[in-house]
């Protein structure tokens, strides 16, 4: 609308962050974000380009370059940049600082999908030659810059209902609490998105493979101690009577996420605040000095960079637990958040990482994951894109075992009895193998990617397809 009102840039900059009406432009226009602040994603990271121009943050979070979210903004148009403050149309943009300039460098053998935010997952390679992975192999999911903390200042605030507060160092944890060491697998919501983009139709978000989910061994304390210490009744609580719903976990930089209380207080769930990953202080991209490993569930909940946690009637009013990590319909392409419930424990899935021919067999590895600490019993192995099945060999490893459920994908390798020579039988060196697990409630994958397909691309846990060539 050409006849809503111009600003010029010097009135446009006394609505910076701390002005109580904060606005921003974008291009040419202007708009008054003071009604979006609260309902931001990343909370008010927004204020920081408030007085002057969204551009060069979101040359940055790149994320945000999505019709969607200009439609969003467009909502809170108020008009234009004065034309006197137009060099080629558009406002002069100021310099920013990089908020990623202090995050730590990673493995080059990482895929990576996005620089800034990081988001990088493990090789195929590394995936098969690994049971635990190691951390620099670990896949990296940062929705932003990783937050620069030193351990001797950092405190971790616990928040009962009653707004009782209590502050434990990490000296404190250490020294207060038993300790206790977990094996758990973490793997996002998104792992296997392409897989989905491939075989159904375009999802919306971070085109992982098979890698966004690795395995390491946790140490740490137990949830429930810190609970107990900090005055909250668990074991009342265990037996029912609560008023608590939610456990709400808060990063430090804007990232929040919650689990429901059962999942918190299960003397079985293992729930910890972890500072040791396999055997070193969490490197600073998972979380370093401390953050919430919540095993079998999808780890968009285990909270790095914890600083807070907060006993809660309602879930998290974080974007990724309110907007994000749910799935939906098939058919629904402009879903009610609100009517979908959160992502916790995580499905049946399983992968191939490496298929090879060697002296006339096939040889093929790969992982299975079930989520809620489910054991995976069996993984059935198809060389004729489904039509026959065999059973892949599951491998055994102790390090994989600490816990009181089964928290870790299970490893198989399987090995074709029959030359790849039956490849070729139709003229064609290649063939179509699946793999597909079970796990010890019995559930399995589906099918078809078709069949599970959600516009988010989350819960890709389809049979996994893969062609497969005698010269390859
Ligand atoms: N915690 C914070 N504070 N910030 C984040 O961006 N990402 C979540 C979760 N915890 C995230 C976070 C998501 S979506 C995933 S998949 C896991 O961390 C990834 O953990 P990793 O990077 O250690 O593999
Ligand atoms: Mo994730």
């Amino acid at each position: 609308d050409p006849t809503l009102p111009r600003f010029r840039l010097s009135d446009i900059r006394k609505h910076h962050g701390k002005s109580g009406s904060p606005w921003v432009t974008r291009g040419d226009k202007v708009y008054n974000i003071t009604d979006w602040v609260a309902a931001h994603p990343g909370g008010e990271v927004i204020l920081e380009a408030a007085g002057g121009s969204i551009d060069p943050y979101w040359d940055i979070f790149t994320i945000h370059k999505t019709a969607h979210i200009y439609e969003i903004l467009e909502q809170y148009r108020i008009g234009f940049v004065h034309s006197d403050d137009l060099v080629d149309g558009k406002p002069v943009v100021q310099e920013i600082e990089d908020p990623f300039q202090h995050d730590p460098l990673r493995s080059s053998r990482l895929r990576t999908i996005t620089a800034k935010p990081c988001n990088a997952e493990t090789s195929t390679d590394d995936l098969s030659n690994n049971s635990i992975t190691p951390n620099e192999l670990f896949y990296v999911r940062n929705h932003m810059w990783v937050p620069k903390i030193e351990e001797q200042k950092f405190t971790l605030e616990v928040e009962l209902l009653d707004g009782t507060t209590t502050q434990y160092t990490m000296q404190d944890l250490r020294d207060k609490f038993k300790p206790i060491k977990v094996s758990a697998t973490l793997q996002c919501a998104g792992n296997r998105r392409n897989d989905m983009t491939m075989h159904a139709q375009q999802t919306n978000g971070l085109q992982w493979k098979v890698g966004a989910i690795s395995t390491a061994v946790w140490e740490g304390v137990r949830l429930s101690d810190v609970l107990i210490d900090a005055g909250f009744p668990v074991q009342q609580a265990m037996q029912g009577h609560t008023e608590a719903n939610h456990i709400q976990f808060s990063g430090s930089e804007a990232y929040g996420a919650s689990i429901p209380i059962e999942s918190a207080l299960n003397p079985y769930g293992d729930v910890m605040l972890a500072h040791t990953m396999n055997g070193e202080p969490l490197p600073r991209d998972h979380g370093f000095p401390l953050r919430a490993i919540v095993p079998g569930h999808v780890a968009a909940r285990s909270v790095k960079w914890l600083k807070r946690i907060t006993v809660s009637d309602e879930e998290s009013h974080a974007q990724w637990q309110r907007r994000d990590y749910k799935s939906f319909g098939p058919n629904e392409t402009h879903p009610d958040w609100d009517k979908a419930s959160s992502i916790q424990e995580m499905p049946i899935t399983s992968a191939i990482t490496n298929a090879k021919v060697e002296d006339q067999k096939m040889l093929l590895e790969g992982y299975a994951y079930s989520g809620g600490g489910r054991k995976i019993v069996r993984v059935d192995v198809s060389t004729d894109n489904g039509d026959t099945w065999d059973q892949a060999a599951l491998l055994d490893d102790e390090m994989l075992s600490l816990g009181r459920k089964s928290w870790t994908w299970t490893r198989w390798r399987y090995k074709s009895t029959f030359n790849v020579a039956r490849l070729d039988k139709q003229d064609t060196a290649c063939s179509m193998v699946v793999v597909k697990a079970t796990d010890e409630a019995y559930n399995s994958q589906p099918e078809s990617h078709k069949s599970i397909y959600n516009a988010r691309g989350n819960l890709a846990n389809a049979w996994h397809r893969l062609k497969v060539c005698s010269d390859c």
